[in-house]
């Protein structure tokens, strides 16, 4: 057991820092065998803070070798080095302290604070790695001006990247050399950045709005020279919206943003040297699909977007993490909408926050969108704090409007300009800008959990009048037992008997009545009246997911029908098609084989596969069945072995019958031309590897053929890799596995699609047994060291194939917690990661649930657990 119980930090204890810097003056030797960091600070009291208190720096792994007081060395006695940093009890107003330390890079497996990655030096701070380069108040709300000087060898490092602007450089003794940067904005320590290695530099221009040009520099290793195009494009086009939507210019004269293999995350936002995991920026036709091209186009724009909302305004204390993260996120989000289908863009959206958010949310690490706690701050980067923040965030647009929510932002990024503030800030400057008492919309903030809204209805055919009944609650989460209503924007529709939108009349005689309104839902229970209804409608309910909320309404199978074919809200033509596919499938676990499935559903996917006239961006997501994991998100105690043989039978069941409409689907939506990452190609190449992984499903001979076509044909990834995955799954053994091999083959130098390959094994039901998955940790091209290849074998594994992970000797179970274990030592940040599969224990029928919890305790037990994993295994333990 762990033995010293790890500090609980609270918001409620939040204290101003009690010293302030003004400027830091960094040297950074890099050497083979470790790095000296010269740290020189200008420290001054902060008028603001009880007066009188040490000095108090953070600092992690560091070897102190020199401490100065104004220049003057420090005797021993003066000073105190403690296991979390350094405290000097005695210090004046204004002073500078200097402090020299030596630490190890190349050792450095945690991938936070200086590290090597494959023969480069790169950083990452955020949230508090800083304190694994030097002392230094590791706290968002210091904010410094840095001066950084990068020595290293010049042949083996020939790049030398730091914050801002390069305002010096030269040659140095010994085949060394030097380069000084200088960042002109004032900026909290996790935003600093190093990078120094022997990379190709891309060069671009950005003239912005004003007319002024800056310098935009891709830094990559040489072999992915030809994989920036589409980061650089992305940046271009992320720049100019920024302008045109948020009126948000870029400061400084250079922008500049470096790729590589060994990083925890997806990209990092510092200031004006954006770091990111090669995999999230590296792309090229043949070699990435467009699934990873939309990725990369969204988190260039999502990095470059935190240099206002994050960046020139950053968060107070990491409470207010959703500040920048929710508002980023939203903000690329609108942003992919704008340049795709939006209407697509929402349905991504909803599915990862009703997947895996709303899961979170009824788990035992679940917090409100403004944590009140925490142990490990690295374990709130969460889809509560990031997507459900955002949805918070769209909230408020719905709310405002977008010109009143553009006067909102306006006065925000005026007003607190250059300061670290709070989600409430934030919130105050929506409400001055419109006027809009957002009082009760904050709760959204503070509540955790997701609220339900339940609508009942009724319809007087002699009144013509129909009724809508909405009760709302948020069920108990973690230390929130009672809530309060929340103020919901709810957006909705009729629909009459030929799928018209009616007029939406809150008045007998109301005339030039919207078919759409946004009720605010701000009681627990409302009673909406609507006048001069005709006939009996049918609801559309929350169009275009207007709140990160459950809605329930007794839906007959026929209304859903009705609505896929008939609602004006793209949205909601997918989400009845998912409510329907999720009832079929939920009515057939564990029922007899004879059982067979709706002719309804069936009737309603030959709609969707043969007229080509409807949108094939909406159809090709309207295809896709329900996750295995959303369906085990909707039940209470999930029978997952149920759940993915209904799954299974209700897929073969749609393909034996739809044979002939998915093979002339697959062969009318057939590759022309070059490769082109625009909707309308990648639509249709979704919806003919949907169509074709279907027919694979049900081992088609026809399919077979055309699948070994397309994968040894492909002029692209996203086809060759969907040919793959759909030999993968397949019965076609022999066929399978050359496939497989030919594909390592041809691109075993690529790390990015060696990770598709490990990925599409492991998460296969059909390759990614738990013995398979083994022999692929065993691979050549698997690494320990690489977050990437964790996560595309360990992930897909606990992530994707349920079925095998969930396998009910418990095999799967004790197989991840004995990793978890091993990363807990070398990388507690991604080990920390791995346990999410097993915290929902309690909402697994009991054939998985005691497998679960023992391998959360058989974490538990183990001496020295760091506090990313014990916080995350202890909090699921719990009662
Ligand atoms: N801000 C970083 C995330 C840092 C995670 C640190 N554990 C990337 C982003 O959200 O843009
Ligand atoms: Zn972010």
């Amino acid at each position: 057991m762990r033995t010293n119980q790890p500090q609980t930090i609270y918001l409620k204890d939040y204290k101003v820092p009690p010293f302030l810097v003004d400027h830091v003056d960094l040297r950074f030797e890099l050497f083979e065998e470790g790095a000296r960091v010269y740290n020189s600070m200008e420290i001054r009291r902060n008028p603001e803070a009880e007066p009188g208190q040490p000095l108090e720096l953070d600092g992690e792994g560091l070897e102190l070798e020199g401490l100065t007081l104004n220049g003057l060395p420090l005797a021993d006695s003066d000073y105190e080095v403690t296991s979390g940093g350094l405290r000097i009890e005695k210090v004046s107003d204004s002073f500078t302290l200097g402090v020299v330390t030596w630490i190890l890079p190349q050792e450095n497996t945690r991938l936070e604070g200086l590290y090597k990655s494959s023969g480069m030096f790169c950083t990452q701070c955020e949230a508090e790695g800083f304190r694994w380069i030097t002392y230094f108040p590791d706290r968002p709300d210091v904010m410094a001006r840095f001066r950084t000087q990068v020595e290293a060898d010049k042949a083996r490092y020939p790049v030398l990247l730091s914050n801002g602007n390069d305002v010096e450089s030269g040659d140095l003794e010994g085949g060394r050399h030097f380069v000084v940067w200088e960042d002109p904005f004032p900026k909290p320590c996790y935003l600093f950045a190093l990078v120094a290695g022997d990379l190709v530099e891309k060069r671009d221009t950005f003239t912005t709005q004003s007319g002024r040009d800056i310098d935009l520099r891709m830094y990559v290793e040489p072999r992915n020279a030809e994989k920036c195009d589409h980061a650089i494009d992305s940046l271009k086009r992320s720049m100019r919206w920024d302008e045109q939507v948020y009126g948000r210019e870029y400061d400084l004269d250079i922008f500049m943003i470096v790729a590589v293999d060994d990083f925890n995350m997806g990209a990092m936002e510092n200031k004006g040297l954006n770091i990111f995991n090669s995999s999230c920026v590296l792309a090229s036709p043949d070699t990435a699909t467009d699934a990873a091209f939309q990725r990369i186009e969204a988190i260039v724009a999502h990095e470059y977007f935190h240099n206002w909302s994050g960046n020139r305004v950053t968060c107070r204390d990491w409470f207010q993490l959703s500040l920048k993260e929710g508002f980023t996120v939203f903000r690329d989000s609108q942003f992919s909408a704008d340049m795709g289908s939006p209407t697509v863009k929402r349905i991504e959206d909803a599915t990862l926050l009703r997947t895996a958010q709303f899961a979170e949310d009824s788990g035992p690490m679940a917090h409100p969108v403004r944590p009140d706690s925490y142990i490990e701050i690295s374990n709130f980067y969460t889809l509560t704090v990031y997507e459900k923040g955002a949805e918070v965030v769209r909230m408020l647009h719905t709310l405002l409007g977008a010109e009143n929510f553009r006067a909102g932002s306006d006065l925000y990024f005026n007003r607190h300009d250059g300061q670290a503030v709070t989600t409430d800030d934030f919130v105050k400057a929506m409400e001055d800008a419109s006027g809009k008492d957002l009082t009760q919309f904050r709760r959204w903030y503070g509540q955790a959990g997701t609220p339900i809204v339940e609508v009942s209805d009724e319809y007087d055919a002699d009144a013509k009048t129909y009724t809508l009944n909405v009760r709302q609650y948020i069920p108990p989460t973690p230390g929130q037992t009672e809530k309060l209503p929340q103020h919901i924007p709810f957006s909705l529709g009729l629909i009459g008997e030929h799928g018209e939108d009616l007029p939406l009349k809150l008045e007998s005689g109301e005339t030039d009545a919207p078919t759409e309104r946004v009720l605010e839902l701000t009681e627990a229970e409302h009673s909406f009246v609507f006048h001069d209804v005709s006939e009996q409608p049918v609801p559309s309910l929350l169009r275009g997911f207007s709140a990160p909320v459950k809605v329930r309404y007794p839906w007959t199978r026929d209304q859903l029908l009705f609505l896929m074919g008939h609602d004006s809200d793209g949205f909601n033509r997918w989400d009845a098609g998912q409510r329907l596919a999720v009832d079929v499938i939920q009515s057939l676990i564990n029922q007899p084989q004879e059982l067979t499935v709706d002719p309804r559903l069936v009737t309603a996917f030959r709609q969707l596969l043969s007229d080509s006239n409807l949108d094939q961006a909406l159809v090709a997501k309207m295809l896709q069945l329900p996750s295995e994991a959303y369906l085990i998100e909707l039940s209470e105690a999930a029978d997952v072995q149920g759940i993915h043989k209904a799954r299974t039978r209700v897929l073969n069941q749609l393909a034996l019958q739809l044979r002939d409409e998915l093979l002339a689907c697959y062969r009318r939506n057939r590759e022309e031309g070059p490769y082109e990452p625009t909707p309308e190609a990648i639509a249709r190449r979704s919806v003919r590897n949907t169509a074709l992984s279907w027919l694979m499903h049900i081992n088609d001979e026809e399919a077979r053929l055309l699948a070994l076509q397309q994968f040894g044909q492909a002029g692209n990834m996203t086809d060759q890799s969907g040919a793959l995955r759909a030999l993968v799954n397949s019965d076609f053994e022999e066929d399978r596995t050359k496939a497989l091999g030919d594909f390592y083959d041809q691109f075993s130098q690529d790390p990015q699609v060696v990770e598709q390959w490990f990925s599409i094994q492991a998460g296969s039901p059909r390759t990614g047994t738990l013995p398979a998955v083994e022999t692929l940790l065993e691979h050549d091209a698997f690494d320990w060291k690489n977050p990437n290849k964790i996560r595309s074998v360990i992930g897909a594994f606990a992530n994707q194939n349920l079925a095998n992970f969930h396998a009910t000797d418990g095999s799967g179970y004790r197989f991840l917690a004995r990793h978890i274990l091993a990363l807990d030592s070398t990388n507690p940040q991604i080990a920390a990661r791995l346990v999410a599969p097993l915290t929902r224990w309690r909402n697994y029928g009991d054939v998985y649930r005691e497998g679960m919890k023992a391998a959360l305790e058989q974490i538990h037990a183990k001496p020295d657990l760091s506090k990313d994993v014990y916080e995350v295994v202890h909090k699921s333990l719990v009662d």
